[in-house]
């Protein structure tokens, strides 16, 4: 058989309602991609959604990219960094890059009968997992807070935004005063907005996210000499340069790293190497991912060099069900990469269908 290129949009409920500055997401509509080639069949998922505002890409401009650009690119099934060296020569679309990356890393790695984890490095053998949760009520927060810490989560971070920090951080951190916390602005602030970030200083929280809006790197240094919160880059490093430069200015100690913002698992793990010879942490973040992308994520998670709690919560925290019949499980706050040959994700084929509003065949 001929090597066979699909995708397809799914929808899959969220138990509950992610609320965030972007807007409040109730489904995770993404982007699956199936490969099929030498008797093996791999998957990946897109990190773009139905909307753009995390980022300028979305699941409309992602699929354009895989269909005009990306997919003849898989003809030769060039090895993940081959492709990703290969890409990197044009602008943009790091996402749409980054799911065909991913589905580079899947098919190599079942090919060589390897797993995921240890073909990205040298794995601890689990990911350190963290909560991140949406903006709510202060008193939903501080049960979702118990909730979390009562699970064994190792860090949870809050979303925060412009004029309700100081009040939610100070009720959080009254009641939990000992708990691991962290904030994400997702951009909210500006550099005007300096007095106020500094008044969450007195919380002790691990590391503040994304403070201002923009991407920008100097301002960001700039900010981080003023208080005394860490700061914790994730929109305004989409690149490997951009994270060598926030390194070298001192505008974060913190990295987030997302494959799927980086344009894929090679351009996240130099950026990771990049972080932790400049005497910066990192950890893994996520995107809401259904199960496919998820396991990429715990993988990346579970390397040696990843020093910090992720955004890498198990599948049955988002989803009553997932398109996959493993989920992850989290004992005592981590969580094993998966154990099967590359991201190990075992596709529960008539949920997937059940949950495909679209599909199209592309190779
Ligand atoms: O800023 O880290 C973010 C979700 C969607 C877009 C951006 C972000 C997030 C999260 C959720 O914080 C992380 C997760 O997948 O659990
Ligand atoms: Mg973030």
């Amino acid at each position: 058989m001929p090597p066979s290129l699909t995708v397809r949009l799914v929808s899959i409920p969220l138990l509950v309602p992610f609320a965030t500055r972007f807007g409040t997401e109730r489904s995770r509509d993404a982007l699956i991609l199936t490969y099929r080639s030498k008797g093996v069949e791999a998957y990946s998922e897109c990190v773009t959604s139905a909307h753009p505002g995390y980022s300028i890409e979305d699941n409309e401009s992602a699929l354009r990219a895989i269909k005009d650009r990306l997919a003849r690119l898989l003809k030769e099934e060039p090895s993940p960094r081959e492709f990703s060296r290969a890409v990197s020569r044009t602008m943009g679309d790091r996402m749409a890059k980054a799911s065909v990356e991913m589905l580079l890393w899947d098919f190599h790695c079942k090919l060589r009968l390897s797993r995921m984890a240890d073909a990205l490095g040298k794995t601890k053998g689990y990911a350190e997992v963290g909560v991140s949760l949406g903006f709510d009520t202060p008193d939903a927060l501080v049960e979702g807070v118990c909730e979390a810490l009562d699970q064994g989560y190792r860090r949870v971070k809050l979303k925060i935004r412009k004029g309700q920090e100081y009040a939610t951080v100070k009720r959080v951190r009254t009641t939990f005063p000992d708990a691991e916390l962290s904030v994400d602005a997702n951009g909210d602030y500006a550099p005007e907005d300096t007095e106020t970030l500094q008044s969450l200083d007195e919380f002790g929280l691990a590391y503040i996210e994304e403070p201002l809006g923009g991407g920008d790197l100097e301002e960001h240094a700039k900010l981080a000499g003023k208080i005394s919160t860490p700061i914790c880059l994730d929109e305004s490093i989409p690149t490997v340069e951009s994270a060598r430069k926030a390194v070298e200015i001192g505008a974060a100690k913190v990295f987030n790293i997302k494959p799927g913002r980086m344009g894929g698992l090679a351009n996240a793990l130099e950026a990771i190497a990049v972080v932790r010879k400049g005497g910066g942490s990192c950890w893994v973040g996520g995107m809401l991912e259904t199960g496919v992308g998820r396991a990429f994520n715990i993988a990346l998670a579970s390397l040696e060099a990843v020093d910090l709690p992720g955004d890498t919560s198990p599948n049955g925290r988002y989803f009553k069900r997932d398109i996959v019949r493993n989920p992850f499980e989290m004992k005592g706050g981590v969580i094993a990469p998966g154990r099967g040959l590359g991201a190990g994700v075992e596709i529960d084929e008539r949920f997937l269908d059940a949950c495909t509003k679209e599909k199209w065949r592309i190779l």
